[in-house]
């Protein structure tokens, strides 16, 4: 019982980040290093690029023996300067056969983090985006189109958990912040960049959001307290403000962090389907979510209290034998990316034991189609898309 107390969210408290992620909201490349990394790194996927034939779309044709091969493709990872982002992008960028636009808030942080993985340069482009502030993911998706890559994937990896927190932090257009990143500012994103993955020639282009286990309580650890539960989205509907309404999509009067982000893992498996519904058919992207396994050791609990950080690792890995490494998931999510056999759309992907994909069951709420609809709904006005 001791380690259930220690691994269920305490209520002991840590500093909070509160605004910091909307204190640093502004346009691509801040200081001089930045500039001087994106500029590397561009000029040599422009060549790439240039190098690419015009006439047979998705193919180039090599000079040596003129056999057709797959350009490389590009892919958009949110949120890769730790983590499962970072490991996706490390393992994509080694085929050679991916160029990856780390997609970050952080810059320096992500040129370290791409430096210290041992990234080759070249393989890999960063660019700003701050997912808490809808004028950054605009942005984004300016400087990117400006770039002039094509899209070939795009991965809404970027999280934030906030376990501890006894008060909601909001984004910089004022909705609660797990919520506000982990959704809103996907939510926008792959709207406005699904003309980009609709005009590219690759063969097989997808679009892919995290979803989690913690989310689906149709399974053991989606029954751990505090539950998933978005209710009638009346919180949502509201806005998300706190002061003026409620901070929790379920409309709840108190703020629970941990529910906070199950929830938005909810909302990530439902936008995933309702993509699916609205736009495989007629584009063929293909639309997937995933449960990578538990990867115990990353930032994502970094505001969790010392104690969990310390049990939850072993307890993950000798206990429930969720765990699965950085570098694991990280092919696992780069499988979803490009491995030719995962092109069927509206999947929420999970592992076995042997590390062999299967098609998962989302739970009923998560798998909820007028849910899905009214959260579409909902989330278009609020992103100031309808
Ligand atoms: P990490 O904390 O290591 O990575 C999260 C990334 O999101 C970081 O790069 C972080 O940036 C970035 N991020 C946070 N806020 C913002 C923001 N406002 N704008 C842009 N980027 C932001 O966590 P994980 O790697 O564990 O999580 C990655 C994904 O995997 C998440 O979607 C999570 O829900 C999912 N997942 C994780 C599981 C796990 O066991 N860890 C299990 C199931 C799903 P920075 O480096 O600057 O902080
Ligand atoms: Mg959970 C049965 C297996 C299992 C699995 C696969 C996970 C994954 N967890 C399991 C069981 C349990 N967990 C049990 C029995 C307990 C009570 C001791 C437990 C507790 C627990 C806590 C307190 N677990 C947690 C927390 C968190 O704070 C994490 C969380 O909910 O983050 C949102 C978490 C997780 N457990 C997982 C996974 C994958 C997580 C975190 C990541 C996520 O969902 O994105």
């Amino acid at each position: 019982m001791a380690l259930q107390a220690a691994l269920l969210p305490s209520a002991l408290s840590v500093p909070k980040k509160g605004h910091l992620a909307a204190a640093v909201k502004d346009t691509a490349f801040l200081t001089v290093p930045q500039k001087k990394l994106q500029v590397a790194s561009l000029s040599v996927r422009a060549q790439a690029v240039a190098t690419a034939p015009v006439a047979t779309p998705g193919a180039s044709t090599s000079t040596k023996d003129s056999k057709k091969t797959l350009r490389q493709g590009v892919v958009v990872i949110t949120g890769a300067s730790s983590g499962l982002g970072l490991a996706a992008a490390k393992a994509l960028a080694e085929t050679g056969k991916w160029h990856v636009v780390m997609a970050c808030r952080d810059f320096l942080k992500a040129a370290k983090a791409a430096k210290g993985a041992g990234m080759a340069e070249g393989s890999y482009t960063i660019m700003h985006l701050d997912l808490a502030s809808l004028d950054s993911v605009r942005q984004f998706v300016d400087n990117f189109r400006r770039a002039g890559m094509p899209l070939d994937s795009l991965v809404c990896n970027a999280a934030i958990y906030r376990p501890t927190a006894r008060s909601p932090t909001f984004t910089a257009d004022g909705y609660e912040m797990s919520v506000g990143v982990n959704h809103l500012g996907h939510f926008l994103l792959a709207r406005l960049l699904l003309d980009d993955l609709q005009k590219s020639d690759y063969p097989s282009r997808r679009l892919i959001i995290l979803g989690s286990i913690t989310g689906n309580t149709n399974t053991l650890a989606g029954n751990i307290p505090p539950k998933a539960g978005l209710g009638d989205l009346r919180g949502l509907a509201g806005g998300l403000r706190g002061q003026n309404g409620s901070a929790m999509i379920d409309g709840s009067e108190s703020f629970d962090g941990a529910k906070a982000y199950k929830d938005s893992k909810i909302c990530n498996m439902l936008t995933m389907q309702e993509l699916h519904r609205r736009y495989h058919e007629e584009t063929g992207i293909t639309f997937a979510s995933l449960y990578p396994g538990c990867i115990a050791t990353t930032g994502l609990f970094r505001e969790h209290i010392p104690l969990f950080r310390l049990l939850f690792p072993p307890f993950q890995k000798f206990i429930t034998k969720g765990f699965v490494s950085e570098a694991e998931s990280g092919k696992r999510l780069a499988q979803v990316v490009s491995d030719p056999s995962l092109t069927k759309s509206g999947v929420y992907w999970s592992w076995n034991k042997d590390s062999a994909s299967f098609e998962n069951q989302l739970s009923q709420e998560a798998s909820d189609p007028e849910k899905a609809r009214k959260l579409w709904e909902i989330s278009e006005k609020l992103v100031g898309l309808a």
